[in-house]
Formats: C-alpha cells, structure tokens, sequence
C-alpha cells in the first residue's frame, strides 16, 4: 500500500523532517505493509494545489499551514491573529498538539471540506526580512510587503502599515530581487534554507507570529481506513508531536548563525516590549475582522482558543 504526502517546503526544512520520520514510523508498524513516498514544495503545485489534491482524494496527507489555508478553511485563520500565540514556545507546542479546540471544534471546520485535520506542530517564530529598518508601524510606509495567501495575512500587514502582497513563497526570492516585494515574514530556518537574507538586509523580531502547520488527510480515506490503520496514526502523531518540536527548535536555532556567517552585514533586530506594543495595539481589530468576515464557531473558537493559551501560559509561564 502506498499513502502519498506532499509537503510546502524543501528537502532538511521542518516539514521535510517531519514527513521522513512519518514515513519511517509509518514503515515501521504496519510491519513493512504501508510505503509513504514524500513530494517536496514544487513538486505537485504550490500550497494551496496540494490542498486541492488532498481534498479531493489523489494524494492523502499534506501540510496545510493556516497561511495558506485560509480561503479553504476559513476559521483556520484565527493562527494568523497577531500576538495571539504564546511567547513560550512550550505552551503553543501543547496547545497545538492536543487542543480540543482544534481537534473537536476547528476539525469539523474540516470536515466539511473533505479532509481531516491530523495534527498541528509550530515552524518557529516568525522573522520580518526588509531592505531597510523597520522599528514602528510607520516606518512600513510604502513597504510592500510579501505574505501567504490567506486573506487575514493582508488585514494583518494592512493595520501594521505595510502594503501587502499575498504570493506562493515559491515567487519570494525573485520578488525580492526584482523589488516587485521589499519584504517578507518566516521562521529564520526558512529565511536561511530559501536564501531570503541574500536580498534583504535587516532581520526583525517583533514576537507577532509563531508559523504554526496543519497534516492532513483525505477525510473519505480517513474514514476508510481499518480500525488498527487509524490506532497506529493516533501513535505516530504522538511520537512525532516531541519529535518535531525538538527538531523545529534545533534547526531554528542553527540558522541564525549560519546567515550571520554567510552574510556578515546582515543586521539583526530585536524589537524591545514597547515597540511591539506599538505593532499589537495596531493590529488589535484584526481578530473581530475575522470573527466578522468568517462567521460560523469562528468567535467562539477564538475565545477558546485564547483561554487556553491563557491556562497553559499560567501552568508553564509566559
Ligand atoms: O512562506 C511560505 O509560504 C512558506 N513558509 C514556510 C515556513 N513553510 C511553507 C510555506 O509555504
């Protein structure tokens, strides 16, 4: 038997090391029965055609990170409210991986488009790159600014100042060289392993996102599957929910120093807590827009969602 699964990223990037240890594990307990064979970015189509084929049943498993997955899944963009995930990676990697808002409540959001979610891991915080110093809302004046395809990622930059571009990340690279973009936003794994230092020239952290993925399946093959098929994907999650933070963490923390000595002019910023301030006061209606354009559990899945985030916060800290 073969399950196919397509990722939205390169060979060694996080989704990549996710899907090969997948696969291996996959291999490993249905006794040699089940091959997963992995298409990386490119391969079948951008983001948003994996999706697509997932749904509709010619491939099983891809990633789906809410960047992109926004005007198929509506609700999944409460991920893209700024500030809205912890600043301790440790309460998002909890929440994300056993949330009974996200696998009851935003899973039927699923459903009801022919796939089933099968879990959510965090990519690392999300890193601004830009050709020239952003420290406040206006200084993104006239910045036009590169981001996924799902429409709250424009609200978003909307209200930070910036004019937004929504483009498959696969246009980034040449978009910043061209200046068609003068920025762009991702994890510093990514930002190291797509080269997007090479034409930007100040990294910014300003703690407004943290990328955070979806797998999912084909729902109809989901449900088809025999009762021992969906036990042993409930373990493999399990296994790789520790596996893929870890991972996530240490390729992430790696990058930072390899782009400082691929490029030792690039300069690196840390926001201080009152200009972020500046960024979350800007951007605080972007969640009721939301609530407001989507509809449905979307309010109510944003209220779950934050309280949460909140418990969590207070069991493991801020
Ligand atoms: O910027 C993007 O569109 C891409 N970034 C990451 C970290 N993964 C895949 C996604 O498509």
């Amino acid at each position: 038997e073969e399950w196919k699964f397509a990722i939205e990223e390169s060979t060694g990037d996080v989704q990549d090391l996710y899907a090969q240890k997948f696969k291996e594990l996959v291999k490993e307990k249905s006794g040699g029965d089940v091959d997963v064979t992995i298409y990386t970015y490119g391969q079948l189509g951008t983001e948003n055609d994996i999706t697509e084929l997932t749904a509709s049943g010619a491939i099983q498993f891809s990633n789906a990170s809410p960047g992109h997955l926004g005007t198929f899944v509506p609700e999944i963009q409460v991920f893209g409210v700024p500030y809205l995930l912890s600043q301790n990676n440790d309460v998002n990697k909890a929440v994300l991986s056993e949330s009974p808002t996200i696998y009851k409540g935003l899973s039927k959001d699923f459903e009801s488009k022919g796939l089933k979610l099968y879990t959510m891991y965090p990519e690392g915080e999300m890193v601004w790159t830009t050709k020239k110093k952003v420290e406040t809302p206006k200084d993104f004046d006239g910045v036009k600014f590169r981001v996924m395809t799902s429409p709250i990622l424009i609200d978003s930059y909307k209200s930070f100042g910036a004019d937004p571009v929504a483009l498959p990340w696969g246009e980034v690279y040449s978009g910043l060289q061209t200046s068609v973009i003068d920025a762009q936003v991702n994890p510093i794994f990514f930002i190291e392993s797509a080269k997007f230092y090479e034409v930007t020239d100040y990294l910014i952290y300003a703690g407004q996102q943290q990328y955070t993925t979806t797998v999912v399946t084909n729902d109809a093959f989901y449900k088809g599957l025999s009762d021992d098929r969906k036990k042993l994907l409930k373990d493999v999650k399990s296994e790789l929910d520790d596996y893929i933070f870890k991972a996530q963490a240490d390729l992430n923390d790696k990058a930072l120093d390899k782009i400082k000595k691929a490029k030792p002019s690039i300069k690196v910023i840390k926001l201080d807590a009152d200009q972020r301030a500046k960024f979350e006061e800007a951007s605080k209606s972007v969640g009721d827009n939301l609530v407001k354009e989507v509809g449905g559990d979307t309010e109510q899945v944003l209220a779950d969602l934050r309280d949460e985030i909140g418990k969590k916060e207070k069991e493991l800290g801020k």
